[in-house]
């Protein structure tokens, strides 16, 4: 129906990616008429993109209960924007409009759990092959990017008015102009040691380094312009990883070797190095722990809750991952088993290079959803000495 018609007329564009710069420009100069006319077409336009991508996915996937609850939402949101395509943008538009966008936020704020108890369901019921999973763990990195970019779109129009006037704040609406990045460090680190307190009766020391390329911000300390709640995600989950870690690997004993934070600031990037002394892990379950089905078990029962603060990998590492691509920088895992494990985190240092990442779809996107898995052309297994079955080519 018309659904349909609408959803392959706004799938057609590609989304336009913005930088930090460009939404600190937006926040400053833009009137919320000029946000609420760009908005009515790009969200629409990231909407399509991913809602065309959903109905790529393997079929009995697509047929779980959480996975069709998921889906509504998304025709549900994208059907109260289209409302605004023709609308006059008056005040009384707009502040319709920026209700609209509240509810849908509120709508889908348990998109990731939903989804994951969708996957979770088409585990318990299907065998789920290789090609399968590749397929999924493809589309929720996109799924779950674009989910970061339409709330950072809807976060940054809500708070618009906040913004100007002679004693502004260094915010502008999620972006903090003045980020401290040390700050963010020691927030995520204290919480999550409440956590590990309250479990292990102790937790391993903070100590924080850095290092500056210009030698002038000794003074001021490293700042950055960027989405302090994004960096927090971040650092959360992986304090809670290595407190973990630590914890675990010297339990036998009363002392804790420190978590070393290592910052440092060039020219193109801030690096932020969590190192801990936890044991590290294998090289073979490094490889999974960014995988959405690895780490999709059943979660501890309410119930027991309260018993496993630190509890599993769950969706925190493959999401912060996403977190710190979406403006182009990264993070990453280095483990030496037997002693510990480096996280590392990068960011732009230069707003106008910090540009959100999107998936785009197109008439190419479909083929990554039915690529079989690679056949290897690498060996990967040790022959057996004196077996005398010669394995044949396909
Ligand atoms: C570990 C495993 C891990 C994952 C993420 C961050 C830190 C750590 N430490 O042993």
């Amino acid at each position: 129906q018309n659904m349909s018609k609408m959803l392959d007329f706004y799938s057609q564009f590609n989304p336009s990616p913005l930088s930090i710069k460009k939404f600190i420009d937006f926040g400053l100069n833009a009137s919320e008429r000029k946000s609420f006319i760009f908005l009515r077409k790009e969200l629409p336009v990231r909407l399509a993109n991913i809602m065309k991508e959903i109905a790529l996915l393997p079929e009995n996937l697509l047929r779980m209960p959480s996975v069709v609850a998921v889906n509504d939402w998304y025709m549900r949101s994208f059907q109260e924007i289209l409302e605004f395509e023709k609308k006059e943008p008056d005040a009384e538009t707009l502040e319709h409009f920026c209700n609209e966008l509240v509810k849908i936020r509120n709508r889908h704020s348990d998109v990731v759990e939903t989804m994951a108890q969708g996957v979770l369901e088409l585990k318990e019921s299907h065998d789920v092959d290789h090609h399968t999973e590749h397929s999924i763990q493809y589309f929720l990195d996109r799924f779950y990017m674009s989910r970061i970019s339409i709330r950072m779109l809807i976060n940054q129009h809500s708070q618009l008015e906040s913004a100007p006037g002679p004693n502004r704040s260094k915010y502008i609406g999620c972006i903090d102009t003045q980020c401290d990045i040390i700050s963010v460090i020691k927030d995520a680190y204290e919480n999550a040691r409440f956590l590990c307190d309250q479990y292990y009766l102790a937790s391993p020391d903070l100590i924080i380094d850095v290092f500056y390329h210009n030698e002038c911000e000794k003074e001021s300390g490293i700042q950055i312009v960027y989405v302090p709640s994004h960096l927090y995600h971040m650092l959360f989950e992986l304090f809670k990883n290595a407190m973990r870690a630590v914890m675990e690997y010297h339990s036998s004993e009363d002392k804790y070797p420190p978590i070393n934070v290592t910052l440092s600031k060039g020219k193109e990037d801030i690096c932020l190095k969590m190192s801990d002394r936890g044991g590290g892990i294998s090289r073979s379950t490094t490889d999974h722990l960014f995988k959405y089905m690895y780490s999709t078990a059943p979660q501890p029962s309410k119930s027991d809750a309260h018993t496993v603060p630190l509890a599993g990998y769950g969706y925190g590492l493959p999401i912060s991952r996403l977190y710190a691509r979406y403006f182009h920088g990264d993070l990453m895992l280095l483990t030496c088993e037997g002693l510990g494990t480096d996280a590392v985190i990068y960011m732009k240092a230069l707003t106008n290079e910090a540009n959100e990442l999107l998936p785009v779809f197109s008439k190419t996107t479909s083929k990554f959803y039915r690529t079989i898995v690679q056949t290897g052309d690498w060996s990967n297994q040790a022959a057996v000495i004196g077996d005398r079955q010669i394995s044949t080519k396909m």
